[in-house]
C-alpha cells in the first residue's frame, strides 16, 4: 500500500544552518535508497544526503541557498509498504538507518566522502588542478573513470556539477581515437555483471604478483603484434640421453628435465638468429642486439607466475643449468627471489610440458621480442623411410614480435631448434 513519508535533515554533528548547495531531485522523480537527494556544505566538508528508501518524490521543501538544520523537512516521498520494510536494514548500508518513532518520517544516513580514481591519460585536461565536488559527483565520476582534478567546475566557487562531468566525458569521446586518426584503442568497457543474481558467489582478491604481472601481461598483449609459430621437435634420442643423465645425477640431488636441454638449444638458435636476442630501442627505429644470453623461465607459484632469469646460459652445461633451474624455481616458490633475479632477461621459456597441453600462445615478456612455449611431449607416428615409426614429439609454440621478426625467420628458428633437439650433439658445436 502506498504511503507518503517525510524525509528529514539528519544529525550532522554540531553544524546548524548548513547551506544547501545542490538539489538533485524534483517532484515526480523515482529514487532508489542511498541515491543522493541533496548536497550540503559545512565549514569542514561537503556531504550528500541520501534517500533512506525507494520511492517517488512528491514535493521538495528545500532549494539551493537554503540553510537547514537537523530535523528540517527535506522532501516528501511516496513509498510502498514493501519498500518501507526494505529500508530498515539495507544490505549495503554501512550504518543502520536512523528512523524516528513516526513510521512515516525517515532520517537518512549521511553518505561518506569518496576518493576519485585516475582517468585514462587520453582524457582532456582541465586547468582546475584541485577537485571541488560533492560525494555523489565523486561517485558518479568514479563510475565513469573520470579524474575530477581534470574537470573544470561551473558551479558556485568552481564546484564540479554532474553536467561538468558529463561534458568532460563527451569531450573525451569526441576526441579522435584509432581509425583514421591513428593512436589509441577503442575498447568498450567490460559489462558490469552482478553475478550473485545467478547463484552463490565468493569474492577473492588477486595476489600481489597477479596484480603486478597482470598489468604487464595486458600491456604486452595489446601493444605488441604477436604471432605464434607452432612446431614439433623429435626428442626421442634426447630423452634416452636425458634419462641416462637423470639417473647419474639424481644421487647429487640434480633433476634433469627437458627444460635444461631447451635452455641450451634456445641459446644456440639465438646465436644463429641474433634478432631473437634483441629489443627495440625507445624510438622504435633501431634494434638493440645483445651479446649476452640470459634466459627467463616462467615458474608457476602458488601466488602466480614469476620469471627468474638464468645468466650466461651460453657458458654453462646441461647439468649446471638443470641444477640452477632447480634452485631458482625452488626460490621462486618459497618467495625468496630478489627483484634483481628477475631482471636482464633476453628471451623467455614458458614450459607447461610437466603438466600437459598440445600448444598455446605465450605472451612476449617485453622488452624481449620472443618467447618459447613448450607443451607435453608425446609419442606420435612419424613417417620415416616408407613407414610410420613411433617418435617422441615435443610441441613448441614460439610467439614473436612481428615488428622485429618475420614469419620466415620465426619458422627457421623453430626448425633450427628441432634440429638441435633431435640431435643434441649439435649443442656443443
Ligand atoms: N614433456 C613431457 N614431460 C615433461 C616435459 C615435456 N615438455 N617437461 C617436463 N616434463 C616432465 C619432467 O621430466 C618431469 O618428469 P619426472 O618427474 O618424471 O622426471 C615432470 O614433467 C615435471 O617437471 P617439472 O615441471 O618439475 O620441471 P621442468 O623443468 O619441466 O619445469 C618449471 C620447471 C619451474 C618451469 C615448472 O615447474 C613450471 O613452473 N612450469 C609452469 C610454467 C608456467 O606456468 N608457464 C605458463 C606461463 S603462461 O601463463
Amino acid at each position: 500500500m502506498a504511503e507518503i513519508k517525510q524525509v528529514l535533515m539528519p544529525d550532522i554533528g554540531d553544524s546548524k544552518d548548513v547551506p544547501v548547495i545542490e538539489v538533485m531531485v524534483k517532484a515526480g522523480d523515482a529514487v532508489k535508497a542511498e541515491q543522493s537527494l541533496l548536497t550540503l556544505e559545512t565549514d569542514k566538508a561537503t556531504m550528500d544526503v541520501p534517500a533512506p528508501f525507494d520511492g517517488v518524490v512528491k514535493s521538495v521543501s528545500v532549494k539551493v541557498g537554503d540553510k537547514i538544520s537537523e530535523g528540517a523537512l527535506i522532501l516528501s516521498m511516496e513509498t510502498s509498504a514493501t519498500e518501507t520494510s526494505a529500508v530498515v536494514s539495507p544490505p549495503t548500508t554501512p550504518a543502520p538507518v536512523k528512523e524516528t518513532a513516526n513510521p512515516a518520517v525517515a532520517t537518512p544516513v549521511i553518505a561518506p566522502v569518496a576518493t576519485p580514481i585516475a582517468a585514462p591519460t587520453s582524457l582532456p585536461s582541465s586547468p582546475t588542478g584541485k577537485a571541488h565536488a560533492s560525494p555523489s559527483i565523486r561517485h558518479f565520476a568514479r563510475e565513469l573513470g573520470v579524474d575530477l582534478t581534470r574537470v573544470k567546475g561551473s558551479g558556485a566557487k568552481g564546484r564540479i556539477t554532474k553536467n561538468d562531468v558529463q561534458g568532460f566525458v563527451k569531450a573525451a569521446l569526441a576526441q579522435p581515437q584509432g581509425g583514421a586518426g591513428g593512436g589509441g584503442l577503442q575498447i568498450s568497457a567490460m559489462p558490469l555483471v552482478d553475478f550473485s543474481r545467478f547463484g552463490v558467489i565468493e569474492t577473492k582478491p588477486l595476489s600481489r604478483i597477479k596484480k603486478l604481472s597482470g598489468a604487464n601481461l595486458h600491456r604486452n598483449w595489446v601493444s605488441i603484434p604477436h604471432i605464434t609459430q607452432h612446431d614439433e621437435a623429435d626428442i626421442t634420442e634426447m630423452e634416452v640421453f636425458r634419462k641416462e643423465l637423470g639417473e647419474e645425477y639424481s644421487k647429487q640431488g640434480i633433476k634433469i628435465t627437458p627444460l635444461a636441454f631447451l635452455l641450451k638449444a634456445v641459446v644456440t638458435a639465438m646465436q644463429q638468429h641474433p634478432d631473437f636476442n634483441s629489443s627495440l630501442d625507445a624510438s622504435g627505429e633501431n634494434l638493440v642486439l645483445k651479446k649476452y644470453f640470459h634466459i627467463g623461465v616462467a615458474v608457476d607459484t602458488s601466488d602466480g607466475l614469476m620469471v627468474p632469469v638464468l645468466r650466461d646460459v651460453d657458458q654453462k652445461g646441461i647439468v649446471q643449468l638443470a641444477k640452477e633451474l632447480g634452485e631458482i624455481s625452488a626460490k621462486a616458490r618459497e618467495k625468496k627471489l630478489p627483484a634483481t633475479a628477475m631482471q636482464g632477461g633476453c628471451f623467455t621459456i614458458s614450459s607447461l610440458g610437466g603438466i600437459g597441453g598440445t600448444a598455446f600462445t605465450p605472451i612476449i615478456n617485453a622488452p624481449e621480442v620472443a618467447i618459447l612455449g613448450v607443451s607435453k611431449a608425446s609419442i606420435k607416428p612419424v613417417f620415416q623411410e616408407d613407414k610410420f615409426v613411433p617418435r617422441l614429439m615435443l610441441p613448441l609454440s614460439l610467439s614473436y614480435d612481428h615488428r622485429v621478426i618475420d614469419g620466415a625467420e620465426a619458422v627457421r628458428f623453430t626448425s633450427y631448434l628441432g634440429k638441435v633437439l633431435s640431435d643434441v650433439r649439435r649443442l656443443v658445436l
